[in-house]
């Protein structure tokens, strides 16, 4: 599973192309996931408004957008660099890290739906794997 050094050129291009739309994407991935699984609304209970481009909805996919902004620029050693937000996910917020897998998958869905150009089948299988490693060391500390 882990990332080829192909896969990671792939991914560093394919976020210089979407990152200047990265709070666009991170709000509809997150609205998009609120709704194709209603069951992550549980984790959002104490904001007044879910819908879609509402402040909390929009302030909370620049926050994953950044972490995932984050996770670009580290790589080469994932597990490392997204330790701290593992630790908060598992320990403060206490997502289960299932959700990790169905947030990635909307916001692939939304660059391919946002860049359908340079989604192309290379560009989206190393976003796949990139996603998979982000999801996976998110969950390095609920081991
Ligand atoms: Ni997540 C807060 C990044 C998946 C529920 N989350 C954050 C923050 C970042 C972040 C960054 C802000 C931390 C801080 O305040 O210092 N989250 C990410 C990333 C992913 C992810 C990169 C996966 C790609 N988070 C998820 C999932 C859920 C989730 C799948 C639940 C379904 N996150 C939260 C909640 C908060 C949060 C809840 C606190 C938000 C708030 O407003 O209270």
């Amino acid at each position: 599973m882990s990332l080829t050094e192909k896969d990671k050129a792939t991914v560093k291009a394919v976020w210089a192309k979407v990152s200047k739309g990265a709070d666009v994407i991170g709000a509809e991935a997150l609205y998009r996931m609120l709704i194709v699984y209603p069951q992550t609304k549980t984790y959002f209970s104490h904001w007044s408004d879910l819908s879609a481009n509402s402040a909390s909805v929009k302030n909370h996919g620049k926050n994953v957008m950044g972490g995932v902004a984050l996770a670009v620029s580290k790589i080469d050693d994932l597990t490392a660099g997204l330790l701290e937000l593992s630790e908060q996910h598992a320990f403060q917020l206490r997502v289960d890290p299932a959700n990790f897998k169905i947030l990635s998958h909307c916001i692939l869905v939304v660059i391919a739906t946002l860049y359908p150009k340079d989604f192309t089948p290379e560009a989206h299988v190393a976003m796949d794997k990139f996603f998979c490693g982000v999801s996976l060391a998110l969950s390095e500390r609920y081991r």
